[in-house]
């Protein structure tokens, strides 16, 4: 373990929940393969100080190349660091629980990784794969409530996501105008997700699993230390 890596969070998702609020996926080839756009897993680790996001897909298809590995899918990270800040997540078209509201999001695709703020301006930031897991920098160096959904991507779209259409299309999911374009979401349950449009922070109602591994070991290590120093 390089202890440079505070990790404190690791989250699972279920494999084949990526269908959004009952969509379909658009009619070209492309689209037909499965799990491009599904969520399997979330992690946010702090090194030197700052926030680093880590999210996992089930597949990585990859047809146009991109140089992350995968061209489908786009990841949409909206991050909750201070008072104040939008409720209304654009691109998914979803929305913060009251009072949670986003101070700064980064979009995610296999071309790279974008940071956003509320009033649509962007600048790049930095992504990368490691195996399985695509990571991305922020600058924060406070653990930020963090809202996460995928979607498919659309260079032409100015939040990236692929928008619903009744009857669907070639390049359009299937589904009424006003659902959300997400296809899914890092949450503990999805279905009141799609049905309230609410989207809870990644770790509200999960288990903190390593953060209570991590504190077992420092205080292993702490009653080491004394041991060594009393024999000392
Ligand atoms: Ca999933």
């Amino acid at each position: 373990m390089n202890w440079l890596f505070l990790a404190l969070l690791l989250l699972s998702d279920p494999v084949g929940d990526d269908h959004g609020a009952q969509l379909g996926y658009p009619r070209a080839a492309i689209y037909q393969e499965v799990g491009f756009a599904d969520l399997t897993g979330f992690q946010m680790r702090q090194k030197d100080g700052a926030w680093q996001l880590g999210v996992r897909l089930d597949r990585y298809p990859n047809p146009a190349a991109a140089p992350l590995g995968f061209s489908l899918a786009v990841v949409a990270f909206y991050l909750d660091s201070q008072p104040g800040g939008s409720e209304k997540l654009p691109g998914c078209g979803l929305k913060t629980p009251a009072a949670g509201g986003w101070d700064e999001a980064y979009l995610l695709s296999g071309w790279g990784a974008e940071k956003r703020l509320p009033d649509g301006s962007g600048q790049p930031a930095r992504a990368w794969r490691e195996g399985d897991w695509i990571w991305l920098a922020t600058s924060l160096r406070q653990r930020p409530r963090v809202y996460v959904a995928s979607g498919i991507y659309d260079p032409f779209s100015p939040w990236a996501f692929r928008s619903p259409q009744p009857g669907g299309g070639y390049w359009r999911l299937d589904g009424p105008a006003s659902a959300p374009a997400a296809l899914d979401v890092i949450a503990a349950d999805n279905a009141a997700v799609w049905a309230s449009g609410v989207l809870p922070a990644a770790h509200g109602r999960h288990s903190w699993r390593l953060p209570a591994a991590l504190a077992l070991m420092a205080l292993a290590l702490f009653f080491v230390l004394r041991a060594l120093r009393l024999k000392g």
